[in-house]
This record gives C-alpha cells, structure tokens and sequence, in this order.
C-alpha cells in the first residue's frame, strides 16, 4: 500500500512539474488549458519527501487500525464491524446490546485514531496549500468548480430539512412506544444506537418498528431472495443486466474473475469496506464487497456497478478526464438505477415480489422505505463535511474535535450520544471515509441529483405515472440518456 501510494505520487510529481512550466493563458484550445490545469493539481505529490513519507504512512496507519478493529465479547471471540457488529446493531433491538456494539466499536477505533489525526490534518492541510488552495476543505470543493458551493448546498439542505423533521418526529414516536419513557424523550434527541445502523445513517433496519401499516404488504424482498438461493454472484449478474436492458455496457470478463464479490471463506482477514476500482487501463475494473444476500445489499450492489459502468462509459478519454462531471455524479449513477430496482414493478419482474402491489397502505409502506434510506441520509451526508471543512480551517481545534462532532450531531440529525462522551475519544473516526481520507459531500449531493436524474429519465422513457413508480428496465431512451 505504502508503495502503491509512493508510486502514484512520484507519477503525479512528475507529469504535475512539467505542466507547470506551462503558463497557458494564451492558448486557444480549452481542452488542452483544461488537461494542463488539472495536472497542476499535485495533491500530496507537492509535499518534501520527508512530509510524503510520513503523510502516507498516516494514511496507511489510520486505515490499517479501522480495518483491523474487533470488539471482543467478554468471555468470547472478537468480532469484526462486517458483518458481526453491523449485524448487532441493524437486528438487535435490546437497548444495552447495541449500547454494547456501539460504545465498542468507538473505543477501540475512535480513540487510537485520535492522536494520528490531528497529525494527518497539519500534513494534509500543508499539501493543499502547496496547490494554491487555502486548505484541504477548500481543495475539495475546489473540485465542484462552483464559487456558490457552500451556500448552495445550505440552501438544499434547509429546503430538504422539513421533510427530515417530520420523519425524525414519526421514528422518535416508535421507538418510544418500544423503548418506552425511559429511554426516549419525545421532545429531545434520539439517541444514536436506536436507529438500525453503526453511525445512524441509514434507518431502514428499523422498518418492523416503524411501519407504518404492519398487516400489509412490506417491500423488502430479502426473503424471497433467500428462498430463491440467490448468491452474491447473481446480484451483480442482475444489476449487470439491468445496465445492459438500458443498452448500456456489459461489464467486462476481467470484472468476473479479479472482483473480490464475497468474504472469503478461508479466514483470511480482508478489509470488507465496499469499494469499486478502475485500473486505468480500459478493460480491468473490479468491486471489492463482502456482499450478503439480502435487499440492502442489493442496493450497494447497484451502487457499486454504477461506479464500474461510469468507469467503462469514460475509458477512452485522456486519463486526466476519467472522473465523474463531478465526484457526486459518480456517486449517483448506480442509485438512480438503484431507485427502479426499489419499486414493485422491478421486484415483481424479477420474481421477488409475487403479488403486483397496487393498494395504498403497501404504497405508504414502501415510501416509508425511501424516507428510512435517503431523508435519513440527508442531515448525516451534509454534516460530515461540514466537520471536516471547519477542522481543516481551524475553526475546530484538536482539544474540540468530540465535543464538536456531537454538536454537528445533534444540530443536524437530531441524535445524541448514549453514553457520555469525552476528548479521549474521537467519535468521528468510527465511520470510515474520515481515517479513509474519503471526502464525504458527494453523497449529499448524490442524494438530491440522483432524483432529478430519475424524473428525466422517466421522462425520456415516457413514463407516466407518479415518480416513485417508475422502473426505467429496458428504456433505451433512458439508457442513452444517462450513458
Ligand atoms: O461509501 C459508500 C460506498 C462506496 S462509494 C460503499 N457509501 C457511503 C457510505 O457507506 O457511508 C455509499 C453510501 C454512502
Ligand atoms: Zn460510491
């Protein structure tokens, strides 16, 4: 890995030096000025040696511990987050077991990546200003070209906020009438072990709690999936299929024989974290998964092939040009496909769902769905950065960095910690993409352009109908439009 990053700097160093010696202000194609323009951006390239090397073996460090961790069980073995721990926390509805879970995983990665941190953002901050930018936050935003960015996005997120609010106030009520008094307050923050998920996210484990018509037709086709024998290899066949009804691309043979698509069975330790892989070489693209046959993976898998099939829809163009319009596009491109494989149309199609739902109580059912994954996701996806920019910046300091993630915690999500939390801890490091050195507003604004790509898609494909019906498969008017 240390290597790996060594390399790739070097590589960026090299061709980023001789851009540079380019002062393009006259030339005449835009192309050419653009290609020049992104190669100057060094990242940590720009860094001394001596920085380099220390930077990346933080990174390395910060990764290693996340993926490494385990919670031991008392008097038993230690389990991993994937999939033992996420497992607890998405079926267990014992309040002190997911207190158990929860606290955990936080004191064994939170609190040993601390220290790195801070480190980690002296470093990075130094690499963004040998760019030319103020700091990190601001190299990343840098890359939305956009000088509105930031209040844009406020703006988004208080015209999406009521609908957050109402769903917030309507899970709140469940889970006291199951958790009871003691542990809710009906006029205060939830709090963030109750939700089905390890960092409350995604609220969609939690639906047999929340449902709104519990004697009708619940959407989840995880049942059927089992009974049917579906194995992770068929999901990604499915989601391949799809992409392909739309007169889209296949993925390639490579993808099925150097993709690493379930856990391996031989015990070796392997880091599950989902991710998707371009070679950069125009025909080797890989997921990396520990998929489980159920719906909410289902979904991931879609994610994840939307990925692959922005990374073979650009793989002719310049290197410097293969990326998505901008990083939360990449990120919407399997979930808008994703949105037709939710509704009953799909399901049905694919035998897994038996009855075509048409009623309204299975229709608020299905909704309630929606809302659990993506207005749950709304506050979580817009605070995450907003943490990171004000740590970058410094309006967070080091000696805050807890007290201050709550803070955004509560302000945003409305969620509280369970237990009582300290500067020796450093909760914002128990989700991945803050060690991973993964900027995190993409998904925010892969969370409201993926809709507005859906309602032209269905358009395309003259639809007609409500949106939240639409299933765009075999739609070639939808495929060219989104390719
Ligand atoms: O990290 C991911 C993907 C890879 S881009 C698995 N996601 C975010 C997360 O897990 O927090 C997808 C949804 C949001
Ligand atoms: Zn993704």
């Amino acid at each position: 890995m240390l290597k790996k990053s060594f390399l790739t700097a070097q590589h960026t160093l090299y061709y980023g030096t001789k851009a540079r010696h380019f002062n393009t202000t006259n030339f005449t194609s835009p192309l050419l000025k653009r290609m020049l323009w992104k190669l100057k951006e060094m990242e940590r390239a720009s860094l001394p040696e001596n920085d380099l090397k220390e930077y990346n073996e933080l990174l390395t460090n910060m990764e290693t511990i996340y993926n490494a961790a385990d919670v031991c069980l008392e008097k038993g073995p230690c389990i991993p987050l994937e999939p033992d721990l996420s497992e607890v926390m998405a079926s267990s509805r014992d309040y002190d077991e997911l207190l158990w879970a929860w606290q955990g995983w936080r004191d064994t990665v939170g609190q040993q990546l601390r220290p790195i941190y801070s480190r980690y953002v002296e470093l990075s901050n130094k690499a963004a200003r040998l760019n030319g930018h103020t700091d990190t936050g601001d190299s990343w935003r840098a890359v939305y070209e956009s000088p509105t960015l930031e209040k844009d996005l406020e703006q988004l997120y208080y015209e999406m906020k009521p609908l957050y609010l109402n769903l917030h106030a309507y899970v709140r009520r469940a889970l006291y009438h199951y958790y009871g008094s003691e542990h809710i307050n009906l006029k205060g923050p939830i709090p963030a072990h109750l939700l089905g998920n390890m960092w409350a996210q995604s609220w969609t484990n939690i639906i047999d709690l929340v449902i709104p018509f519990p004697s009708s037709t619940k959407m989840d086709a995880t049942m059927a999936m089992k009974s049917q024998r579906w194995t992770p290899i068929k999901m990604f066949e499915e989601a391949d299929k799809f992409f392909q009804s739309l007169g889209m691309l296949p993925v390639l043979p490579e993808f099925w024989v150097k993709s690493m698509l379930e856990k391996p069975l031989d015990g070796r330790k392997v880091s599950c974290q989902i991710s998707s892989w371009d070679f950069y070489n125009g025909k080797d693209f890989r997921i990396k998964q520990c998929t489980k046959v159920d719906m909410k993976d289902l979904l991931s898998v879609f994610h994840e092939m939307g990925h692959i099939q922005y990374f073979m829809q650009y793989k002719d163009l310049p290197v410097v040009f293969r990326e998505g319009a901008n990083p939360g596009f990449h990120e919407a491109m399997g979930d808008v496909v994703a949105l037709s494989v939710s509704t009953p149309s799909y399901l049905h199609n694919s035998e897994l769902l038996i009855t075509q739902i048409e009623d309204y109580e299975s229709e608020i059912n299905f909704l309630m769905n929606i809302a659990l994954e993506k207005v749950a996701f709304i506050p979580f996806s817009y605070l995450v950065d907003q943490f990171r920019w004000k740590v970058f910046d410094g309006r967070i300091s080091k000696e805050d960095y807890n007290r201050e993630w709550w803070n955004l915690r509560l302000k945003y999500q409305g969620i509280c910690p369970p237990l009582p939390r300290s500067e020796e801890d450093f909760d914002a490091g128990s989700k991945f993409h803050i060690p991973g050195n993964v900027p995190y507003i993409r998904y925010f604004i892969s969370s409201v352009i993926q809709f507005q790509f859906h309602e032209a898609l269905c358009k395309v494909s003259d639809f007609t109908g409500p949106l939240h019906k639409c299933n765009i498969y075999n739609s070639q008017e939808a495929g060219k439009l989104l390719g």
